[in-house]
């Protein structure tokens, strides 16, 4: 999955594709990379950023979206929590819906379930507001798991098919180091729902809590974490950097799946 973002305030891009015709190009370049799915995402959810409006997210997402769908077949994400901008986006040629909120704001559950495309239910402990001030759990993957489990319930109650939903642990989203540092190494633990893992960990600040690095200098430890949740099980990784993501994620994946 290749993030496309239409923030003018991104971390990691510093909003390099915000305009249209940019993000078209970017979504061109990562189909060309490899990607699978085009995650489209307008309204920021980096810790403390700013809320925006219905109107925003939309006149962000929607024109990039159909601009998107007009040339490229390449299934489209929605990356919201607003189930306004869902119906937009699935009306304007997404076909997926990623919500880090996994579906709790008003509407939003009805509206994955009228629509039926796929979801990707996500854990976060607290808002982007809050969420990393003092992040807190007596056991994270068995929280996370707990939390998971409850949203399944919910969709599978609401008309949403198991075989349309999709997991995410939510690294960075009101964790600690330690707490990234577990999800991933016990990262197999999520597997017993039978729904497909997503995972992101690309370019994220648990990584300059290891090594200390800049943002654009995370490409190599992005890869190295992306290899590990691929060998524990995710079946799809979003990443800022599509080519060299696959290389590694798909040895990772031979090796894992090779039987003699
Ligand atoms: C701080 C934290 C800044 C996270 C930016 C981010 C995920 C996502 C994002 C994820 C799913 C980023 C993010 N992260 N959706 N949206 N899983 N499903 O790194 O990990 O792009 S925003």
């Amino acid at each position: 999955m290749g993030i496309l973002n239409v923030t003018p305030d991104s971390f990691s891009d510093g909003g390099d594709f915000f305009s249209p015709e940019k993000a078209l190009l970017h979504a061109r370049q990562m189909v060309k990379e490899g990607a699978a799915i085009i995650d489209v995402g307008g309204e920021s959810t980096r810790p403390g950023a700013a809320i925006i409006s219905i109107d925003e997210e939309l006149s962000r997402v929607i024109p990039v979206i159909e601009a998107i769908r007009a040339e490229i077949d390449t299934p489209i994400s929605i990356d919201t929590s607003k189930a306004v901008v869902m119906r937009a986006a699935v009306e304007a040629g997404a076909s997926m819906i990623n919500d880090v909120r996994a579906l709790q704001e008003e509407g939003a559950l009805e509206a994955a379930a009228e629509l039926q495309v796929p979801v990707c239910l996500m854990h976060m402990q607290g808002g982007p507001q809050t969420m990393q001030l003092a992040p807190d759990y007596d056991d994270v993957v068995l929280q996370v798991k707990s939390f998971l489990h409850q949203r399944i319930e919910c969709c599978i109650a609401a008309g949403i098919p198991r075989e349309l939903l999709v997991i995410d642990p939510g690294f960075g989203f009101g964790k600690e180091l330690v707490h990234n540092q577990v999800l991933l190494k016990r990262l197999n633990e999520l597997l017993e729902f039978d729904v497909p893992l997503l995972i992101g960990v690309s370019r994220k600040s648990m990584i300059s809590q290891m090594l200390d690095l800049p943002v654009d200098e995370r490409l190599y430890a992005s890869i190295a974490l992306a290899s590990i949740a691929v060998w524990q099980g995710a079946s799809i990784i979003r990443s800022h950097d599509v080519a060299t993501t696959l290389q590694a994620i798909r040895v990772s994946y031979m090796c894992r799946t090779a039987e003699n």
